[in-house]
């Protein structure tokens, strides 16, 4: 997936045009305004919210039931044949800074709005728990879990970081550009503004 050539490199984009809302990248899913990443990967909620940085994103906030229901039923899909309750996934929520004030880390909002705890949580059981899970349990609910335990994760990123290249069929990635779907190129925008294209 990851093409690695150097920056100096991109060359013979035949036009470039800025585009929101098309397709996410690929293994990517679009919701609203969001793409979303399911990783199949177990981590701890540090580690997890590093890799998603990595890929221009963060753990994913679910800011409202909306998007809620979209990751539930996405979640839900995902294990229908998954016999294990023990399945959780990392979100970016967390009581870290202050006990039992949570908060998007990214955004640092507080999570007031909207909440859809699992029925008893969050427990901060063993005094421990200050980091967001949804856990299969409970229908991928919210739980608050040891931030040390290793879970897959959700990333999300938003649009407006985004920026899509339509070219010919000659492609050359910058490092960073990791993505292309048929004819579209994904580049966070702010590499775009580094780099000189040579346009033909
Ligand atoms: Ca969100
Ligand atoms: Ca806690
Ligand atoms: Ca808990």
């Amino acid at each position: 997936m990851a093409l690695v050539v150097p920056i100096c490199f991109l060359l013979v984009l035949l036009h470039t045009s800025k585009v929101s809302g098309v397709a996410c990248p690929n293994g990517w899913t679009r919701h609203d305004t969001s793409c979303y990443f399911f990783v199949d990967m177990q981590e701890s909620w540090e580690d997890a919210s590093a890799h998603c940085e990595a890929f221009d994103s963060q753990l994913a906030a679910i800011e409202t039931e909306r998007e809620d229901v979209f990751i539930r039923n996405t979640l839900i899909h995902l294990h229908a044949h998954d016999s294990s309750p023990s399945v959780k996934y990392w979100t970016d929520g967390t009581d870290v800074a202050t006990e039992t004030e949570w908060i998007w880390a990214y955004s640092e909002k507080p999570i007031l709005d909207y909440s859809h705890w699992c029925p008893n949580q969050p427990d901060n059981f063993n005094s421990d728990e200050d980091c967001m899970r949804l856990a299969k349990f409970c229908g991928f609910g919210w739980d608050d879990g040891n931030c040390e335990s290793k879970h897959y994760f959700i990333c999300e990123r938003y649009d407006k970081d985004m920026i899509i290249f339509e070219g010919g069929d000659q492609h050359f990635f910058g490092h960073r550009c990791m993505y292309h779907q048929g004819l579209h190129l994904f580049c966070p925008k702010h590499l775009v503004n580094t780099v000189v294209w040579p346009l033909a």
